[in-house]
């Protein structure tokens, strides 16, 4: 295939990605949220988009399968990021990863007393990484939705999930007890493609990089 594929998530990261497209002079034809398509044209007869979830979008630019993509730096830790370029922080799709618990839940006590703590995440190789750099001894369960869930029904004492307005863990009377790390959505590059196609995507980088937002 020449040209460009670009492979993007819909929702947030395809939202926040179409300000920076069109800082290359990409628009996109169709509207993920309205059509069935998952490939998409764009305004430039040489590039399209493919919609993929979020935690495919690593794999897609790894293999080949897509030029670039855009992902969520919680994906490509979990994913693990090997032979990927990344030569952008795009700073959109922006939260933190946080540890939280039941608000009657002390969870100071319970690191200090160095009991095992049960933690509930979809972000295994994160939190595994977390606790053990705090030398904090947890169970981790691996969920794949609603972490939240898992405190309120007594499988777990702790979750480790993202939060960005905090209102979810607040409707479901959760507490942010430790903040891991801040997330940012990157531009991933496939490292075959940046050979053999060189000039276009030195290009879409460039662009991308003169539009990141504040
Ligand atoms: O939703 P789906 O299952 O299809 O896939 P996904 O959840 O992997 O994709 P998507 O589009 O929801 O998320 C894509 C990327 O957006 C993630 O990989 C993150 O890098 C980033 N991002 C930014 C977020 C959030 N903010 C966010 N708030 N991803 C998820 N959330 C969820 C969070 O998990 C929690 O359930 O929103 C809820 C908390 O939001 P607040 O505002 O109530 O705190
Ligand atoms: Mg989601």
């Amino acid at each position: 295939m020449s040209g460009i594929t670009l492979a993007l998530s819909k929702g947030r990261i395809f939202e926040e990605t179409l300000p920076l497209l069109k800082a290359a002079g990409i628009e996109v034809t169709e509207d993920p949220e309205t059509s069935r398509k998952l490939i998409l044209g764009t305004s430039r007869a040489d590039v399209r988009v493919v919609l993929v979830r979020a935690t495919d979008v690593p794999t897609y630019v790894q293999n080949g399968g897509a030029d670039a993509g855009v992902a969520g730096l919680d994906v490509l830790l979990e994913h693990g990021g090997a032979n990927l370029y990344q030569p952008l922080d795009l700073r959109i799709a922006r939260c933190r990863m946080s540890v939280a618990v039941r608000d009657d839940f002390d969870y100071a006590s319970a690191v200090r007393q160095g009991s095992r703590i049960r933690v509930a995440t979809k972000y295994t190789s994160i939190a595994r990484q977390h606790f053990s750099d705090k030398g904090v001894h947890v169970d981790l369960i691996k969920l794949y939705g609603s972490m939240e869930l898992a405190p309120l029904t007594g499988l777990a004492d702790a979750i480790v999930d993202l939060v960005s307005t905090g209102k979810t863990l607040k409707a479901n009377k959760l507490v942010e007890v430790e903040r891991i790390m801040d997330i940012s959505s990157r531009l991933v590059v496939n490292q075959a493609a940046l050979k053999l196609k060189r000039e276009p995507l030195r290009a879409l980088i460039e662009a991308f990089s003169s539009a990141i937002p504040e």
